[in-house]
């Protein structure tokens, strides 16, 4: 499909208003539904799943500290706007198909509201999954300033359900962000970049089956999924107005498994202010900026002094990242066009701070457990490719317990040919390094024996975490601290492909 680029304006999710607040709580209802939207002016309109009937969801905007409850409402219809696969675990055919359970991902939550993928619920909470517990969940928000996203998290589904549109921002804001002269308002922009596919009636394309069918299946989960056009904030290649000053812009790759590595045509820097959780000591000016599925980046860009341009902004990055198909630069190799055409309605007193807050680095010796996890990949009895975290299915016994206030280091051992953006689920981060290792030495004989030295986290990097890339044949090593909640969280691969078959496993904060 042939789609005109930059005819349709970027649309900024309304902020979601409370149901109830006063000093001590804020209760806010957020409800899940079917229905129509326009997501390009020559595209019929898609019918997409959104919440409070707009798809990317409201943005919630909260404080550092205040106590927010949510109650998701599940109000979708019976039938699953995109195709099942009944084969996977967590998806069989004796479970209702429309079911959800809504993650606040980089959000550290008490396990009872963190969206287990087990704790799904039907329509009205009228079916409910084994691990559900309770229909209000709730966010203390004790971390400083970041822009988090909630999305499904459904087991076995999560692919279909955040495809469908469950997705939407959540910023945290504080005292310190608010004091550092960033650009706020209206010059404070969250986007959120997804790919997609269209049937010509405007529908939503989902593969059905694997590029070759797989043999005694009508449908089959696909190794990964990549879109043929790029939307940004629910809108197919948009544009946006901009004023010759600088604004913040909150970057998420909200796909399901497309990496970017976005540019600005014109040569100009992204001033990167923050990482996945929250803000970094000090900007750092990059050309390019990597986002694995859910990484965010927080950037300034500058259009001081460029009235007239417009800047589009692009992507090369191959899929499957790093070394697949090169993109098409007429289509998937663009994101969206800034237009400096506004005129100028205040002088610009904003600022790039040279320092911002302390992010202490947490040192190796710290750690009182050391874990090697190696990502790994299986045949299934179709013959399909599995890709699994340490050769454990998501219903193998736990067997990582880290202990309430414990640091740990661990070893994401890639043993697959392909690349894992790997999220953890309660705690951020700090990435250590990465190193090539010996594959085959490893998976014969279960010796860590490194063929290069280690490689330092590329600059975008360096800040709090909580997705980092785990490139093939390379050992990446994090760094956390467990708490300060205890109880069931998960960890898995956010290439939505992989989540679902079956690259996720659970942990234990034990106290
Ligand atoms: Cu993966």
């Amino acid at each position: 499909m042939n789609l005109s680029k930059f005819v349709d304006e970027l649309p900024i999710p309304p902020v979601i208003r409370p149901r109830r607040k006063d000093r001590y709580h804020t209760y806010y209802e957020a409800t899940m539904t079917e229905f129509k939207q326009s997501l390009h002016r020559d595209l019929p309109a898609t019918t997409v799943w959104g919440f409070e009937g707009i798809y990317p969801g409201p943005t919630f905007e909260v404080e550092s500290g205040e106590k927010v409850f949510v109650k998701w409402i599940n109000n979708l219809p019976e039938k699953h706007l995109l195709p099942i696969d009944h084969t996977i675990h967590g998806a069989h055919s004796d479970i209702p198909d429309v079911r959800t359970v809504i993650h606040l991902h980089g959000a550290s939550v008490e396990s009872e509201s963190d969206g287990y993928p087990e704790a799904w619920f039907t329509k009205g909470f009228r079916q409910k999954g084994p691990y559900f517990s309770k229909e209000i969940y709730r966010y203390d928000n004790f971390m400083p300033a970041c822009t988090l996203w909630y999305h499904d998290h459904t087991l076995g589904i999560t692919r279909l359900n955040l495809y469908a549109g469950l997705a939407g921002f959540y910023l945290i804001r504080d005292q310190r962000e608010g004091e550092l002269n960033l650009p706020s308002g209206r010059f404070d922009i969250p986007l959120i970049i997804q790919d997609k596919s269209f049937h010509q009636d405007g529908s939503l394309f989902y593969p059905k089956q694997q590029e070759k069918p797989v043999a005694g299946l009508e449908t089959s989960v696909v190794p990964e999924f990549f879109g043929d056009t790029i939307l940004v904030n629910g809108k197919v290649w948009p544009y946006l107005e901009v004023e010759p000053r600088k604004y913040r812009f909150r970057l998420l790759n909200g796909s399901n498994s497309r990496f970017y590595r976005l540019r600005l045509k014109s040569g100009q820097l992204f001033y990167q202010i923050a990482t996945d959780s929250g803000l970094t000591e000090s900007p750092v000016g990059l050309h390019e900026i990597i986002l694995a599925p859910a990484e965010r980046s927080e950037v300034i860009i500058d259009f001081t002094n460029l009235q007239g341009k417009r800047i589009v902004m692009t992507n090369d990055a191959p899929s499957p990242f790093p070394d697949g198909e090169p993109v098409d630069p007429e289509t998937v190799g663009q994101v969206m066009e800034f237009r400096v055409v506004q005129p100028l309605s205040s002088i610009d007193t904003t600022s790039i701070p040279s320092f911002m807050v302390p992010v202490p680095k947490r040192p190796v010796q710290t750690a009182s457990k050391v874990r090697f996890l190696s990502l790994t990949r299986k045949k299934d009895q179709y013959g399909r490719e599995v890709m699994l975290i340490d050769d454990k299915d998501w219903d193998a016994p736990i067997s990582e317990n880290p202990k309430l206030g414990q640091t740990e280091v661990w070893y994401l051992i890639n043993l697959t040919n392909e690349v894992h953006p790997m999220h953890l689920h309660l705690v951020d981060f700090q990435v250590i390094d990465r190193r090539p290792f010996d594959v085959e030495k490893y998976k014969q004989k279960g010796i860590l024996e490194y063929t290069g030295p280690a490689i330092p986290p590329i600059p975008q990097e360096n800040g709090r975490k909580d997705t980092v890339i785990a490139y093939a044949h390379q050992v990446t090593r994090i760094i956390m601290k467990f708490g300060p909640y205890t109880g069931l969280y998960v960890w898995h691969c956010h290439i939505l492909e992989h989540e679902d078959y079956v690259m996720m496993r659970p942990f234990m904060v034990i106290p």
